[in-house]
């Protein structure tokens, strides 16, 4: 017989103290520490309650799939209070990311169709691939112009650059220009909004938003402020599309993007499209990049790694001659790195979901309405989990048995990242180009650890060089 829901060991009995001392432990920076450590310390699962937030936590793969069967027809992920409250103060819509049951499914649904689809891959490749060019021929430019026949800095101004640039370009199946030397001022404000946006995030998942507005606080104005950015800077790129659609005339065959396709579809309301593509847009950049930055500098710390996937992309291109869809299909060597990269560098800690039905865990029984957190940051660096844990090595995903609910990166389920096949498009184009262009290359032996902000982002700058091939 199960053991009841009081017995799970952990901190939950004064919410106040515990958010004192996680104050005190600088938790804002170092949730996925911390959790790592109440694994540690409580076993594999363990109830906990910080402020006014309350969750049960696990880390066992067995356990993320009794968690999934029980989300129910309308999964349901930890309110994010802050966005909510933003939308709510400026009067704007949810899109699919906020929304809940019914609205979210209807929605969801029609948008799965045109973003996540694997029909729409061959809409999307031609577009991120042109992006991934431009990249390659950029970052050429800046080699040359170093004079040094190599280009040492911190990429990561770049990738957002790179990432928004590939969203959008899906998005509005038009280019916003920055991977040229004079960019748009409002596109690189739009970047900023968006790091200070998930920055301000983190301290109100555990203080409310409403008592932070009511004291006029900083960390709320900035929210404010960093949102504000966002949707304005979507607004114009969308109002710029609708406009084009509405004199367009004859109905071109080229594929228009996913704001064109939603509108000339008319299953959703115009104002129910601009939530979900502004949420697109916004979700599409820090995600990809940090990644992909990830990605390049595991890389530089293993020469002969970097050899063995530049060895694969070769082959792909021969075999593919050039046909970028079929050479997808044809590097399972990079996939597995950028799911390794998501296990050792997870962009979420944790999935959530609050349970629709009662469930047993680890013989603990726990009852419907329960939000459940399954440690991802935990898990990909847990020994019972992974062999061999602290090492990067793809090649353990080209086993099947490395497979069973390990690969979360980009959760799990209807309610999965909708974004997930472009992200994972894009960044799979990236490497490639990469790959074939140019050699990673590592200064100094700093150690780069993650620190959190909303999601996680190395705590330091990564400085990386880049050597034509
Ligand atoms: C949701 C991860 C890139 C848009 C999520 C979730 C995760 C995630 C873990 C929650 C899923 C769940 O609860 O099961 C990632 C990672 C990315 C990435 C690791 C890249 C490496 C993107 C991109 C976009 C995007 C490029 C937009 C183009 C969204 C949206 C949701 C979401 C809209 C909410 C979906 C819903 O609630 O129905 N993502 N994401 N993400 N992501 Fe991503
Ligand atoms: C953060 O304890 C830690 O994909 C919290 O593209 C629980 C939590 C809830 C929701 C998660 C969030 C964490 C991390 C960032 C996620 C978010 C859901 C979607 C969002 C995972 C784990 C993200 C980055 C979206 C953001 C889109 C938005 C900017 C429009």
């Amino acid at each position: 017989i199960a053991r009841p829901f009081s017995e799970i060991p952990g901190l939950w009995k004064n919410g106040v103290v515990n958010l004192y001392n996680f104050w005190k432990l600088d938790g804002f920076r170092n949730l996925h520490r911390i959790m790592l450590q109440n694994f540690n310390t409580f076993g594999p699962i363990y109830r906990e309650k910080i402020g006014y937030y309350e969750s049960v936590n696990i880390i066992k793969p067995e356990d993320a799939a009794i968690l999934f069967k029980a989300e129910g027809h309308y999964p349901k992920r930890l309110k994010v209070e802050a966005w909510t409250s933003y939308r709510d103060y400026r009067n704007r819509k949810y899109g699919v990311l906020l929304k809940n049951g019914e609205d979210w499914r209807t929605n969801r649904v029609i948008l799965n169709k045109e973003v996540i689809s694997l029909k729409m891959l061959e809409n999307f490749v031609p577009l991120l691939d042109e992006v991934g060019l431009d990249f390659v021929a950029r970052v050429h430019k800046k080699i040359k112009r170093s004079g040094q026949n190599k280009w040492t800095t911190d990429l990561s101004q770049e990738l957002f650059k790179y990432a928004l640039e590939s969203v959008s370009s899906v998005l509005y199946g038009e280019r916003l220009g920055l991977m040229l030397d004079y960019i748009d001022p409002e596109a690189q404000r739009f970047i900023d909004c968006i790091t200070l946006m998930f920055k301000t995030t983190s301290p109100m998942l555990y203080i409310p938003p409403a008592l932070l507005r009511q004291v006029g606080a900083k960390v709320w104005r900035d929210h404010v402020e960093a949102w504000d950015g966002i949707f304005n800077q979507a607004d114009r790129c969308i109002q710029n599309i609708y406009r084009q659609l509405r004199q367009e005339t004859g109905t071109s065959k080229e594929y228009p993007g996913v704001l064109a396709s939603l509108l000339l579809l008319d299953r959703l309301s115009i104002e129910d499209i601009k939530a979900s593509v502004t949420e697109l847009m916004a979700g599409g950049v820090d995600t990809t990049s940090i990644t992909l930055l990830w990605t390049l500098y595991e890389l530089a710390r293993q020469p002969n790694l970097q050899e063995e996937l530049r060895a694969e992309v070769a082959a792909a291109r021969a075999a593919s001659q050039g046909d970028m869809l079929d050479m997808l299909k044809r590097i399972p060597l990079v996939k597995g790195a950028l799911k390794e990269t998501l296990r050792l560098h997870p962009v979420a800690v944790s999935l959530q979901r609050y349970i629709a039905e009662d469930i047993i865990i680890q013989n603990y029984h726990i009852p419907a309405g329960t939000l459940v957190q399954l440690g991802l940051y935990a898990m990909g660096r847990d020994p019972k989990v992974f062999f061999r844990p602290e090492q990067y090595q793809p090649s353990r995903w080209l086993r099947t048995e490395t497979q069973y609910f390990r690969s979360l990166g980009f959760g799990f389920g209807p309610r999965q990242c909708l974004g997930r096949r472009i992200a994972e498009t894009e960044m799979q184009i990236f490497l490639i180009h990469m790959l074939e262009n140019f050699r990673i290359e590592k200064q100094r032996t700093v150690d780069v650890q993650s620190t959190f902000e909303l999601i996680l982002l190395p705590d330091k700058p990564v400085i990386l060089t880049v050597k034509p091939l």
